[in-house]
């Protein structure tokens, strides 16, 4: 691939948007690619993935200005569409997604980044919907993803204005989980997957279907979801493992997924 680059470190995927002379912006070719490398994440091995970007500006700093440009209207719903269906694959993957913002997350970049399930970033990150001021409204998911995440106050502040926020701003708000300097940001990173990767894989899965899912409907509606994805756990192996291990007093063996 061109401008993706997928390594697996154990039970651990990491995917680098790696375009970082136009500070990893997400053209066409991007969104293709990060389409395919989703496909091919082995989810029988991985728990959880890591999305970042390379070098030390910029995580991603939006949708490719320039592509988008000349677009007509055709056009500009045809990479709508790309854009939105990779960030739903990301959003509805049934591992874990950590965003590790190192840098610029901007337009379409704070928005890939709040498709993910949790967002860590480095101490020189900045998040921002600066759409308005192109003429355009966010148009992957932004109005709707950063309301849920930061309310509609501070939403529509940032998104009307414009107006960029830093790192510490963006943990203030909930945005993000945690700040660390640049260099940290990888391993605590890996060392948050990691303690993801260590439980029971099924029923973290189920965890993230009951949250998202759960969010979409009404409380009576939701505990169903929940209910449902709660007895699904006592068909793994894992669930009786994991209880074994507790009334046994002894540490889990394994968690098989399966
Ligand atoms: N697109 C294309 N190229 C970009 C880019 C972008 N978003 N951001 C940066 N670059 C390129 C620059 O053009 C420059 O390329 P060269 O001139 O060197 O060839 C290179 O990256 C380095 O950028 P700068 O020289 O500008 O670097 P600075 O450090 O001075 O500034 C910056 C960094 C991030 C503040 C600045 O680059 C900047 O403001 N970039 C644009 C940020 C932005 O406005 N992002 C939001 C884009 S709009 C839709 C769905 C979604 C969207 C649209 C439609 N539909 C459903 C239809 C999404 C829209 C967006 O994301």
């Amino acid at each position: 691939m061109e401008f993706i680059t997928y390594e697996a470190e154990g039970q651990i995927g990491i995917i680098t948007i790696n375009r970082p002379k136009a500070l990893n912006a997400l053209n066409s070719t991007v969104l293709e690619e990060l389409d395919k490398a989703l496909d091919a994440v082995d989810l029988q091995t991985v728990r959880c993935l890591i999305l970042t970007g390379a070098g030390e500006k910029s995580f991603v700093a939006g949708a490719d200005i320039g592509e988008m440009s000349t677009l007509t209207k055709a056009e500009g719903e045809a990479f709508g569409k790309k854009g939105n269906d990779v960030f739903r694959k990301l959003e509805t993957f049934p591992i874990p997604v950590i965003a590790a913002v190192n840098g610029f997350a901007l337009g379409g970049g704070c928005e890939i980044s709040m498709s993910c399930d949790i967002r860590i970033c480095s101490e020189n990150a900045v998040f921002g919907q600066p759409e308005v001021g192109l003429g355009i409204t966010p148009g992957f998911g932004g109005t709707q993803r950063l309301a849920r995440i930061v309310g509609t106050g501070k939403a529509k502040e940032m998104i009307y204005g414009a107006r960029n926020i830093k790192a510490e701003e963006a943990y203030r708000i909930g945005l993000v989980n945690n700040v660390y300097p640049l260099e940290e940001l990888m391993p605590a990173a890996k060392k948050l997957a990691a303690t993801i990767a260590r439980n029971a894989p099924i029923a973290v899965r189920n965890c993230k279907r009951a949250i998202n899912e759960g969010l979409q409907v009404d409380m009576d509606q939701a505990v169903v979801i929940e209910e449902k994805l709660f007895g699904n756990c006592f068909e793994t192996y894992d669930q009786k493992e994991g209880m074994a291990a507790f009334l046994e007093k002894r540490k889990v063996e394994a968690f098989l997924n399966k």
